[in-house]
């Protein structure tokens, strides 16, 4: 039996799926993927995934994409040490938040990752031109890699950007009224709910935003991301597969761009 991981060190969603490879226990071969680099548009990628994103899981030669799908893949392929609880009623609690995941708080984590990071990692090693951008980025149409270019070019200032964050804070939110009367997203274990959810709180934590839940804040988040964190899954999930200059970086930005966002939010 193989399974091959395409992902990269940065990728919310690649995490997600390295997360949930770890807590079933399953190994698995890397072939990283270097998207800001661009590797994500060589021949041999676009072979795998013509969407050009990671992640990618190939089991025995049979492709996989989308990292909500391939988690389900996995869990319904390798039944043992189970991330979806029992009850149909809690998979379809689950599901909500995985479903929202997918939606709207991972396009919020690429537009916050990207105005308040990434922009400066790919300006520094030439973002060419419009034309170029848009001509490597043709799956994702015009309109959504026009707004990337705005990311890139105009930080927290580019149109939307704003709202995304707001967006993003608002889920921190639902997350502290979920965990009222439970240590866990859904039905009081460790579930896909919360592997779903633990790399877009870790993503602040990266740049430097801990401060969002800290100090009082939203202490349920809080405690929960200490618990995500005290996992021995986690190092392996997140920690190890992010190169240390990047994560250098990413903190160094986050704290510039703190002051903006803290404004923004409204953080004391
Ligand atoms: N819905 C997809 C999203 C995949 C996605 O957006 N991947 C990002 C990294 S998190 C990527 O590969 N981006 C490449 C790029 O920015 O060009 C999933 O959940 O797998």
């Amino acid at each position: 039996m193989s399974l091959e991981l395409y992902h990269h060190g940065s990728s919310a969603c690649a995490a997600k799926v390295r997360f949930a490879l770890a807590e079933k226990q399953l190994a698995w071969t890397s072939r990283y993927v270097d998207i800001l680099k661009g590797e994500q548009f060589t021949p041999e990628f676009l072979a795998v995934n013509p969407k050009a994103v990671v992640p990618v899981l190939v089991h025995d030669g049979a492709v996989i994409a989308e990292s909500t799908v391939i988690c389900e893949y996995v869990e319904e392929t390798f039944p043992a040490n189970p991330i979806y609880p029992a009850t149909p009623l809690e998979r379809a609690h689950v599901r909500v938040w995985t479903k929202a995941v997918d939606e709207e708080l991972h396009p919020a984590c690429s537009a916050i990752t990207y105005v308040v990071s990434h922009r400066h990692t790919i300006l520094r090693s030439g973002a060419g031109s419009f034309e170029d951008f848009l001509a490597r980025g043709t799956h994702e149409g015009t309109a959504a890699r026009t707004l990337k270019w705005q990311w890139i070019q105009q930080g927290l200032d580019a149109p939307g950007a704003a709202d995304k964050i707001r967006l993003y804070d608002a889920y921190l939110h639902k997350m502290e009224q979920a965990l009222a009367d439970s240590d866990w997203l859904v039905g009081g274990r460790f579930t896909m709910a919360d592997v779903a959810l633990a790399p877009y709180v870790n993503r602040l934590a990266a740049l430097a935003m801990e401060r969002l839940w800290e100090n009082g804040r939203l202490p349920r988040v809080a405690r929960w991301f200490e618990r995500v964190r005290a996992r021995p899954t986690f190092r392996p999930a997140f920690l190890d597969w992010l190169p240390a200059a990047l994560a250098e970086e990413m903190r160094a930005n986050g704290e510039r761009s703190w002051p903006t966002v803290r404004a923004l939010l409204g953080v004391p």
